[in-house]
């Protein structure tokens, strides 16, 4: 069996979605999530002027010596963009894998340890009562853990905060839009909302916050301390992961677990979080993370440390992805939950899909590989638009963190 051609599918259904499509010469044909927000035509280029050409006439079936092609034998290892690439190409042979054994990539990955996965909503308010009301609505709609992010006083918008009623959406048109920070506004407030999310709905809930890297190791030790009484079921990104070392701090002061990860794209971001066992939850998402081929490993390796996964999974992030990461969660034995924010119904002209959330949880049908198919008639009706992270400044005018 051989690779004969493979083609990358640029789309804006609402937002940007790149995905990669695998032909062979046996008529089957397999789907990879490229997807990298505000980034998507470096990963197109990556793709389509080095890894297509270097794909023609390998065997699919070889996923393990693929990825090795493209992550050992390339000088320039890892980096977001190269890794997305990687990505889509392992994903993408994993669905042809699946299709030509006629089954589920759960089935190819240990088969069932569940039936469905947990997953988390995100409720995000502009101030304390809009998020509480949020927050009810998440609920009612049948999660049962929810993110919780709310605007700060005093911080005119506050990042994975949404303006107004729209829906979710961190990227914005055009060139990236500056966002201004205030650490000690964040930090004084931030526990008084928690506060008031518990006592509006009590300890049955589980809850989650993302700090977004915007902390240094002593001020996220702080804010994990403070979250203490209101149990979280965990603190992500509490300080940005290039310094491993940060979080031995954290978790010295406090007992809130800990996630971190989706930015990352390599095991070795891991080795010191994991082994010292610095953190709880994985996040980085097989989209960016190396595709199932190494992500496989990461969670094998977290496993031996008692970490689970809790992968990213917003809404840039696209349904090959999303369909891909239940299989993939269904099967391992450390699953923790899953990120879950639902697609814009436009997004469902392009991609048919195959899972189903149901009362707090996502299941997946039987149909062969990934299950996932686009629909590359109604792709073409949606042409790609730029849009770009934010970057953000301290209120001073200082650049600051991610
Ligand atoms: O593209 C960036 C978003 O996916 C990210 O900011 C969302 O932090 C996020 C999360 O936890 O979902
Ligand atoms: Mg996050």
């Amino acid at each position: 069996m051989r690779i004969t051609s493979a083609k990358v599918i640029l789309s804006c259904p609402g937002r940007n979605f790149v995905t990669l499509k695998i032909f062979t010469d046996e008529g089957i044909y397999g789907l990879g999530d490229a997807t990298l927000n505000g980034m998507e035509k470096a990963v197109v280029t990556y793709l389509e002027e080095y890894c297509v050409p270097a794909l023609i006439g390998k065997d699919p079936r070889n996923t393990e010596d693929i990825w090795h092609y493209f992550y050992r034998g390339v000088y320039w290892k890892r980096g977001s963009v190269s890794m997305t690439a990687v990505s889509a190409i392992d994903m993408a042979l994993w669905d042809i894998k699946g299709k030509i054994l006629n089954t589920p990539l759960y089935n190819l990955l240990g088969g069932k340890s569940r039936e469905k996965i947990l997953v988390y909503a995100h409720a995000n308010g502009k101030d304390l009562n809009d998020t509480i009301d949020k927050v009810g609505k998440e609920i009612e709609k049948g999660f049962r853990a929810v993110r919780v992010q709310s605007g700060i006083p005093g911080i005119d918008h506050t990042y994975g905060v949404t303006r107004g009623d729209e829906a979710y959406e961190p990227a914005e048109k055009g060139l990236p839009k500056t966002d201004y920070w205030d650490t000690s506004k964040y930090l004084n407030y931030i526990p008084f909302v928690f506060e008031k999310v518990r006592e509006s709905f009590g300890t049955d809930i589980h809850l989650l916050h993302d700090a977004h890297h915007r902390c240094t190791p002593i001020e996220a030790a702080r804010l994990a301390k403070e979250l203490e009484p209101f149990h979280l079921f965990w603190l992500e990104d509490a300080v940005t992961g290039e310094l491993q070392e940060g979080l031995r701090l954290i978790r010295k002061h406090s007992t809130t677990p800990l996630a971190i990860g989706e930015v990352f794209n390599s095991i070795y971001d891991y080795t010191t979080l994991i082994t010292e066992q610095l953190i709880d939850y994985i996040r980085m998402p097989l989209v960016h993370g190396g595709g199932i081929t190494h992500l496989k490993k990461v969670a094998a390796f977290a496993s031996v440390y008692h970490i689970n996964t809790g992968f990213h999974g917003a809404t840039d992030l696209s349904p090959v992805n999303l369909a891909a990461t239940i299989h993939f969660n269904i099967a391992i034995n450390n699953f923790g939950i899953q990120e879950y924010m639902p697609h814009q119904e436009i997004v469902n002209d392009i991609f048919k899909t195959n899972y189903k959330f149901d009362n707090g949880f996502l299941s997946i049908d039987d149909t062969p590989g990934i299950g996932v198919d686009i629909d590359e008639e109604q792709a073409a009706k949606y042409p790609y638009s730029m849009a770009c992270l934010p970057v953000n400044r301290k209120s001073d005018g200082t650049m600051f963190y991610w």
